[in-house]
């Protein structure tokens, strides 16, 4: 189906946990491009519903709670709220803004998963699992800490010790505990309900075959979970928080359901429908959510980040062609990482920007502005401060305001602050008009094919042209010498300046409103939800202010940002830290964006063994080198590691390490290097040998 045959279009975008404020990360992921997105389709005319809400139940809600001693309730109660206010205050123009612990959406949620066992979707599992008694539930590995066998660190995961590296399950742990109580788990039996998605492998497959315009980032996860082949899903737990298992579901199968709660990555996607029956029962039309959900003729698209796409593009698909009679996702434009001045935001260390302090300092137009040129639309990208203050002063300041202000200025000293008449244009001001009538469609297509950088550059190209037809034409000069080439110059840039006003609209919605002020221009649509008549975005390929009409009052659009507010901002960064935040408190390493995706295959093709380092010594010619032999079981090897600097060679001998066997051999100092010893750095850059129990030649894998 191309995308010109829908006839409206449904977009959700990710419900954040409310169990915190909304920073940065959050807004280059899903909100800012949903919200560019909707507005652009409002203004086009288009049948749109925008739906998001809070996330509010979950593990993470949970262990927040816990933490802060509060009821989760109470928690989201204080979370959602604040998050929907700075989403507010940001300018997202939601149709609905609901949350997951409403009743629409217990009874929505318990609706589709009746439905599903009723079709005999899913399958059952009994099992063994680490209860914590005290607080009453049953523990994921991350929830349960001891003593590592390996190491003796004592706060060793229950999957892993982060110390030695050691992959462990819980039941090795010495002195096992809760994280939650430090409560000694003991295990008990459970049993919950799974969704086979290995069932739906075939049609998933075939489904997403259909969508190879999707944006590589998406596709290659997608088809990595595919290719390793779709595992069954649990989605019940045993937690006190979340939407109960519909009890008569649960006693049609001999289960006892108290206790149980739906999973929260079942119930958090059909939230959007929730979202959409709440939007619906508002506009007083309470069936109309089914035309959006139900009908093949719209266009759902799902706005996330990176860290959602296998929910998103497998496993809320595979519910809904198991419910059978929805659509599915048209796209699911899902956005990389931002990073922070380099550096891997983190909301522990306060190595973020949030957004309602942001708004305590600035103008929200100038963060979407700002951020929608810095998208991490296809690889991590990265904020930070002085950029953000090129991009206002340099751009949205010097190009954009630069050009309204001229333009008015002009209009107000040298043609009575009314918009003159075009008379006898020359072939520069037709070709300039020409030109202006081609960006709705440049803008528009961009925004409609989710690449928002790209819209941003090309509407930012329009107050470009602007200033150089202005510049050209030369109007200080042609008000004594031609004043009717002044007052042509001026129509045409207020033609210029009209255009703008609706074509920045979608990034820059109140200062767009400001120009429309100034320009006393009436009639133009919002894109806002609601209004549907009105000048819309293809109206712009005509000139939009009749001749004669009186201008408003010019107003200064942005000012500049000057270099200490700036310099206030960056200080704030890795302040006050969060203590209590979800992510360890401890100061981590300096992060190293990680290097591009490899496959299985690619990794397979490594081969990594054991050995013992048998003789070590010192090059004399060389700073650097130390010359190892290292035993590795079927044969010893002369490895020339570069670890002088860090390691006496005496020291190294007997040192257990990882080697990796099958590099080409290297000559290094006239020496031939047999392989490579594993080393890790630290923060400081000192070396550590990576090392283990395991019989010299061990595979490593
Ligand atoms: N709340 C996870 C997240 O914020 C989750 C998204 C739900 S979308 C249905 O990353
Ligand atoms: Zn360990």
């Amino acid at each position: 189906m191309s995308r010109s045959d829908f006839n409206r279009i449904l977009v959700t975008a990710a419900l954040p946990y409310a169990n915190g404020p909304v920073h940065l990360g959050h807004l280059a992921g899903a909100y800012l491009p949903s919200d560019l997105f909707s507005r652009y389709h409002r203004l086009k005319g288009h049948d749109i519903v925008f739906v998001c809400g809070s996330d509010e139940l979950g593990v993470a809600i949970m262990v927040r709670a816990r933490k802060e001693g509060i009821d989760p309730q109470e928690l989201v109660d204080r979370y959602h709220p604040m998050i929907e206010n700075a989403f507010s205050a940001f300018g997202m123009s939601f149709d609905h803004y609901g949350r997951t612990t409403s009743p629409v959406h217990a009874e929505t949620s318990q609706e589709f998963f009746r439905e599903l066992a009723g079709k005999d979707v899913f399958t059952l599992r009994t099992e063994q699992q680490l209860f914590d008694p005290e607080a009453g539930i049953f523990l994921a590995d991350r929830f349960v800490i001891g003593t590592c066998p390996t190491c003796g660190n004592n706060n060793a995961y229950g999957d892993q010790c982060e110390k030695c590296g050691s992959t462990l399950s819980p039941s090795e742990l010495v002195n096992p505990r809760s994280t939650l109580s430090d409560a000694t788990p003991e295990m008990r039996e459970t049993t919950h309900f799974y969704l086979p998605l290995g069932d739906f492998q075939t049609r998933l497959e075939e489904w997403i075959a259909t969508h190879p315009e999707w944006k590589p980032n998406v596709l290659g996860q997608v088809k990595s979970w595919l290719k390793e082949g779709l595992k069954d899903r649990a989605i019940t737990r045993d937690v006190p928080w979340g939407v109960p298992v519909p009890e008569d579901v649960a006693a049609n199968l001999g289960i006892d359901a108290s206790g149980k709660v739906i999973y929260v990555w079942f119930d958090a996607p059909i939230g959007y429908i929730s979202d959409t029956k709440e939007w619906a029962a508002k506009t007083g039309n309470p069936d109309a959510w089914k035309t959006y959900w139900q009908q093949d003729d719209t266009r759902l698209v799902h706005f996330i980040g990176k860290d959602n796409i296998v929910f998103h593009c497998l496993m809320f698909p595979a519910m809904l062609m198991a419910h059978g009679g929805y659509v599915l996702p048209e796209n699911v434009p899902a956005n990389e990482f931002l990073n922070i001045e380099g550096d891997k935001l983190s909301t522990s260390r306060n190595w973020a920007v949030w957004l309602h302090e942001f708004l305590e300092s600035f103008e929200p137009d100038l963060l979407r502005y700002a951020l929608a040129t810095m998208l991490p639309e296809t690889k991590d990208a990265d904020f930070n401060w002085n950029e953000f203050q090129t991009r206002v002063n340099s751009e949205l300041a010097d190009v954009l305001g630069n050009f309204v202000n001229r333009t008015m200025t002009f209009a107000n000293r040298f043609a009575g602050g009314k918009v003159p008449e075009l008379k006898k244009p020359d072939a520069f001001d037709l070709a300039v008009l020409k030109q202006l009538a081609t960006f709705p469609e440049r803008i528009g297509n961009a925004y409609d094919s989710y690449r928002n950088r790209e819209a941003v550059f090309e509407t930012m190209a329009l107050a470009r042209l602007g200033n150089k037809y202005f510049n050209d034409t030369e109007p200080w000069h042609t008000r004594k010498s031609s004043p009717q080439a002044c007052a042509n110059t001026i129509h045409v840039s207020l033609q210029i300046c009209a255009a703008l006003s609706v074509l920045m609209e979608p990034v820059l919605p109140f200062s767009a409103a400001k120009l429309r002020d100034m320009l006393n221009l009436k009639g133009v649509r919002s894109s806002m939800p609601g209004e549907t008549n009105g000048i819309g975005w293809d109206d712009v390929v005509k000139p939009l202010l009749p001749a004669g009409q009186a201008l408003g009052e010019s107003l200064i659009l942005f000012t500049k940002i000057e270099d200490d507010v700036i310099e206030e901002q960056k200080a704030k960064l890795g302040n006050h830290p969060d203590q209590d935040s979800d992510e360890s408190a401890q100061e981590s390493l300096p992060y190293h964006p990680v290097n591009e995706t490899i496959t299985y295959d690619d990794f397979a093709k490594l081969d990594f063994r054991m050995g013992t380092i048998i003789e070590a010594e010192a090059l004399p010619k060389s700073k650097k080198l130390i010359r190892t032999i290292v035993d590795l079981g079927f044969e010893t090897r002369q490895i020339l590691a570069g670890a002088a600097e860090h390691f006496e060679p005496a020291d190294l001998v007997g040192r257990r390490v990882a080697v990796v066997a099958n590099l080409a051999p290297r000559k290094m100092m006239g020496l031939e290097s047999q392989g490579m010893i594993l080393m890790a750095e630290d923060r400081e850059g000192s070396l550590f040998l990576m090392g283990s129990d395991g019989e010299n030649g061990s595979i490593i894998k």
